[in-house]
């Protein structure tokens, strides 16, 4: 296999994507700035290109409401083919954006930017800091309870049908959404998307979020959809020490960081589900656990969490099937393998798992992780995820985060 040619493949997937000062995350698809896909394109595009990788994070942060908040989506530029677009969602500022965010890696891909190139980053950086302070103060002061990461809607999570969130989704009224055409399944196979039923509950998430005038607290006290992701806090936790080493870096104060930090570890222990051995999400309206062994359990050493209690459930995947840590347990009754995130391998999550592994002394493990993932890519492209299966291809295709993750981290 030839890797320069593959690299520069991926550059290409990049630029392809690439709309001036933002990439999205494949053409036709996904049409608008996604909040965590540019965090991994800026990540990819400081490879070859610091300038344009500053950029991505930059403009993604255009989109950061007052609160503090930084969107899930930021619709720059009105196009067609994408559902919900701005009219849904309703928030009247531009540029036009959703109303939720979505998983907040962007110090820690920052910071990646940042050392791959320090003497042009420095004023980057200096810039992007005290916005991403106020991203991570505002998901602490409305969504940290009691250390854990709390999502309002499943597309926050970025795992969008996973099944940690089926239970909860159950109290959610669907009676009043209404016609809608959703336009993904004009692009992807629908056996690979979100159902019909998920679908009209994210709608009625949206609709009762705009009632509540995007108020957190209002939000916090009407919707029956609260869960606590521990993907959500193991990554943000993750980005708390992040933005704690850049904070030490430039002589910034870092006491509030500190206490963060402090807070996270001690959710990350609520996160432990006694009875299954693993880390597992918790239903906040119940207080059940949802009983749902995910890649992104795995994520607990990407976190710097060294716990190695989940490394029997890390063997036993990796031996059932080839290309790293699929979506879903393939033991759980759910496990649905080219169903988006209810079974498909993404190369993400391959990597946020892998650089926690290697990072913990877990380098043989890593090792496996990355070179399942190269050989994924290489010989089946860059897809939007792949089945666990047999590795075929799922999803959009030319896909953003997966050539990011092959120029930085599978080749
Ligand atoms: C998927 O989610 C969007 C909604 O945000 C969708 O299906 O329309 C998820 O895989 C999410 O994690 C990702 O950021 C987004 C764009 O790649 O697509």
């Amino acid at each position: 296999m030839n890797y320069d040619k593959i690299d520069k493949k991926a550059r290409k997937v990049l630029q392809g994507n690439d709309r001036g000062l933002y990439t999205v995350p494949t053409k036709g698809l996904y049409p608008y700035q996604w909040n965590w896909d540019s965090a991994f394109a800026a990540w990819g595009f400081s490879v070859f290109d610091p300038k344009r990788a500053w950029a991505e994070l930059e403009t993604l942060f255009q989109g950061q409401w007052d609160t503090g908040m930084v969107p899930h989506i930021v619709f720059h530029k009105q196009s067609f083919g994408y559902f919900p677009g701005p009219d849904v969602w309703g928030i009247d500022r531009v540029p036009h954006t959703s109303g939720i965010s979505q998983p907040p890696i962007a110090a820690t891909m920052a910071r990646a930017v940042y050392e791959a190139d320090k003497h042009y980053g420095r004023v980057h950086m200096e810039l992007l800091y005290g916005r991403l302070v106020s991203w991570h103060r505002w998901w602490m002061k409305n969504r940290v309870e009691n250390g854990m990461v709390c999502i309002t809607h499943p597309w926050e999570s970025g795992r969008d049908n996973a099944p940690d969130w089926d239970a909860a989704l159950i109290n959610v009224d669907t009676s009043e959404v209404g016609e809608y055409h959703r336009s993904d399944t004009d692009h992807v196979d629908p056996s690979m998307r979100p159902s019909k039923l998920d679908y009209d509950r994210y709608v009625a998430l949206v609709q009762l979020a705009r009632a509540a005038k995007w108020d957190e607290a209002e939000i916090a006290r009407t919707s029956p959809f609260r869960v606590a992701d521990c993907g959500m806090t193991f990554m943000f936790l993750r980005a708390c020490r992040d933005l704690l080493h850049i904070a030490a870096e430039f002589d910034m104060g870092t006491e509030e960081i500190e206490g963060w930090i402090y807070d996270l570890k001690q959710g990350v222990k609520a996160h432990w589900n006694e009875a299954r051995g693993h880390y597992d999400s918790v239903n906040m309206r119940t207080g059940a656990f949802t009983n749902t062994l995910s890649s992104a359990s795995f994520l607990n050493w990407y976190a710097g969490i060294r716990d190695d209690r989940q490394l029997k459930h890390l063997h036993r995947i990796l031996d059932e099937v080839q290309f790293g840590i699929p979506s879903l347990d393939p033991k759980d009754a759910k496990f649905d393998k080219l169903r988006y995130w209810r079974g498909p391998v993404w190369g993400i999550m391959n990597t946020l798992i892998g650089l926690g592994l290697a990072e913990t002394g877990h380098t043989v493990l890593a090792e496996r992780l990355r070179k399942d993932t190269q050989k994924l890519i290489a010989e089946h492209g860059f897809y939007e995820y792949f089945c666990p299966i047999d590795g075929g291809s799922a999803g959009g295709g030319a896909f953003t985060w997966t050539a990011a993750i092959w120029l930085t981290w599978a080749s």
